[in-house]
């Protein structure tokens, strides 16, 4: 059969067409092969960082690994969180100190990490509660909050730094102006706080009154200088009159003038905190104007540079971190709010605005070299804070950026009206950064840190030292101490509670100290009490009181809520509470059982020793 030319044609044109086609989707294939390969970690492998990011309102911090992004841990801090060992009940010990210090939840910011020669050694990490200003600590080794403080004499505690380069104070910035005098009665000037906190004792050694909102802060790597940025001069109190001036400040706080004030006795002691008026102490605060209601400041590794974000100026200010002096103030883009930097000497600027992460690079912008800027990447969308690896250590690592995105809409398949939260990471090894991944996480990241794997993961321990007062197996007991109060002293070990039962009586306060005896890493057992508001998870070698009140009379399962062993759902015992008139004992009830054959041969229940 003959073809007709124009048949042969057309067929041409198609195969032609798609072979372009094929050859740009092989060019696209290569492109998202190579961007999936850096942050591919295979099953089995793991991260080259951990990644500590702030868990916002969720008064927590979340643990993901990077480059994979995958959600490790979370950490509960301003929040009792039955999950992960903490009792939900009113008498428990971590839910009376966050009540006692401000409420059952935080808003956490900014998670930073101990310092020691100006490296990150992997002992702690601090994040503040921006609505109830406190401050807590949370253990590396165990990756548990193990302090939580009130910052007296501060509102909004927003900001938080380490003062290099081994973690002399930690550094809390009061965002909330407040009378100075702290007496509502007067109409005095609202003014703010930097707070000085001792880091080993958690306690509070002093703070330095400021003029303005006191925002983020970071400190000069010789540990000289704490630096803030401080928006409304104009000490509006709308945001109206909050914009007014076209420059705020960055304040300079100098740490050792300070010490040396405060040595003096020249602090005003409220709240048995003495506080500097840097009017009747000269040489402690200076005021360096910069545009304009700043927001992010961050030092640059190497130390020589302080730099603010002009947030509603597109430029940053580059200061000198030693003369204080201005020393550039270059054009990066809409919206500027925070920096981080590579060890090439590049900074990386978010712009909230443009939705972009600028590269710049710092020696040419101080220089005043008109191709500063190196490269620009779209992000999605709206980015906040940016954090590149080690890019607020001395020693950045230079390879990932992680960009925290405060809108991700079409990002991922939606989940009703409320879209999560978009993290990307960028690969910032090259000249050009490349977009390699996003991944969600709950609300709302606001800032992150890292830390290298090979220094933090032989820091964390695989099982809990057990206390001194722990129970010991063999010892376990259940005794009346008082006319209306049992003690209970509890083992757990795969895969059964010692006792399994016990009883008590109706207006009985019931303190049970459970100890999980368990010798290997990751073997938890979970005690939940059914209608008590009562769950708690013990790791292995950890030791919880609690203290209840034994509730109406009932038989009450108390069951393991952490998956341990092929007998999970067999480890479950009972709190039988009689009624006040009852004359019945747990061993009669035994003796029932042990007729009706219930009860297991050979596991006998130590529970009515009374
Ligand atoms: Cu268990």
């Amino acid at each position: 059969m003959k073809r007709h030319p124009l048949i042969l044609i057309a067929a041409t044109v198609v195969a032609t067409l798609a072979g372009v086609h094929t050859f740009g989707c092989g060019a696209a294939r290569s492109a998202r092969s190579l961007a999936a390969e850096k942050v591919y970690v295979p099953p089995g492998e793991l991260d080259k960082y951990y990644g500590f990011l702030s868990g916002g309102q969720s008064g927590s911090v979340f643990v993901v690994g990077v480059p994979s992004g995958r959600l490790i841990r979370e950490i509960p801090v301003f929040e009792p969180r039955a999950a992960y060992g903490y009792a939900m009940l009113e008498t428990d010990a971590r839910r009376q100190l966050l009540e006692s210090t401000g409420g059952l939840w935080g808003d956490t910011h900014h998670p930073v990490l101990s310092e020691k020669n100006g490296l990150f050694d992997g002992e702690y990490l601090w994040i503040n509660d921006l609505a109830n200003g406190r401050l807590a600590r949370v253990r590396l080794d165990y990756f548990e909050a193990d302090r939580i403080i009130k910052i007296p004499n501060l509102q909004g505690a927003h900001g938080i730094a380490v003062v290099s380069p081994d973690t002399k104070y930690i550094v809390v910035n009061g965002e909330f102006e407040q009378p100075t005098d702290g007496l509502v009665t007067n109409p005095a000037p609202y003014t703010s706080v930097v707070a000085f906190v001792d880091p080993e004792a958690m306690e509070m050694k002093f703070e330095v009154r400021v003029n303005g909102n006191i925002d983020i802060a970071d400190t000069s790597k010789d540990g000289h200088y704490s630096f803030s940025t401080v928006y409304n001069l104009e000490q509006g109190r709308d945001m109206g009159s909050m914009i007014q001036y076209d420059r705020d400040a960055v304040a300079a706080i100098d740490i050792p003038a300070a010490e040396k004030a405060i040595a003096a006795g020249k602090g005003d002691v409220r709240n048995g905190v003495p506080i500097l008026d840097p009017e009747k102490s000269e040489g402690v605060l200076t005021l360096i104007p910069v545009p304009k209601n700043p927001h992010g400041v961050n030092v640059t590794p190497d130390g020589r540079y302080a730099i603010a974000a002009g947030k509603l100026s597109p430029t940053v200010t580059i200061i000198d971190a030693h003369t204080l002096k201005i020393v550039a103030e270059p054009e990066v883009g809409l919206g500027p709010l925070h920096t981080t930097f590579d060890n090439r000497g590049n900074a990386f600027t978010s712009l909230f605005l443009d939705s972009q992460v600028v590269k710049w690079n710092i020696d040419k912008a101080v220089t005043g070299t008109s191709d500063y800027i190196v490269d620009r990447i779209n992000v999605h969308y709206n980015i906040g804070h940016l954090q590149a690896v080690g890019g607020d250590s001395m020693h950045p690592y230079g390879d990932y950026l992680l960009a925290l995105n405060k809108l991700s809409k079409d990002q991922y398949v939606p989940v009703g009206p409320d879209l999560p939260e978009n993290q990307e990471i960028i690969d910032i090894s090259g000249e050009k950064m490349k977009l390699l991944a996003s991944f969600p996480t709950p609300p709302e990241p606001h800032d992150a840190t890292f830390i290298a794997a090979s220094v933090l993961k032989p820091l964390v321990h695989q099982t809990y030292t057990p206390s001194a007062d722990a129970v010991q197996a063999g010892h376990e007991s259940v005794v009346r101490t008082g006319p209306h109060a049992v003690s209970v002293d509890m083992t757990l070990i795969r895969s059964a509670y010692t006792p399994d039962a016990f009883e008590v009586r109706e207006g009985d306060q019931v303190t049970m100290k459970i100890t999980n005896v368990e010798t290997i890493r990751d073997m938890i057992h979970g005690f939940a009490l059914p209608d008590h508001n009562l769950n708690i998870a013990l790791p292995p070698g950890y030791t919880k009181t609690v203290t209840f009140d034994a509730g109406k009379p009932g038989v009450y399962w108390f069951y393991c809520t952490n998956f341990c062993s092929a007998l999970h759902l067999e480890m479950r015992g009972r709190m039988v509470v009689q009624p006040k008139a009852s004359t019945v004992t747990l061993t009669d009830w035994h003796a029932a059982e042990n007729v009706k054959g219930q009860l297991v041969p050979g596991v006998p229940s130590t529970g009515d020793k009374r």
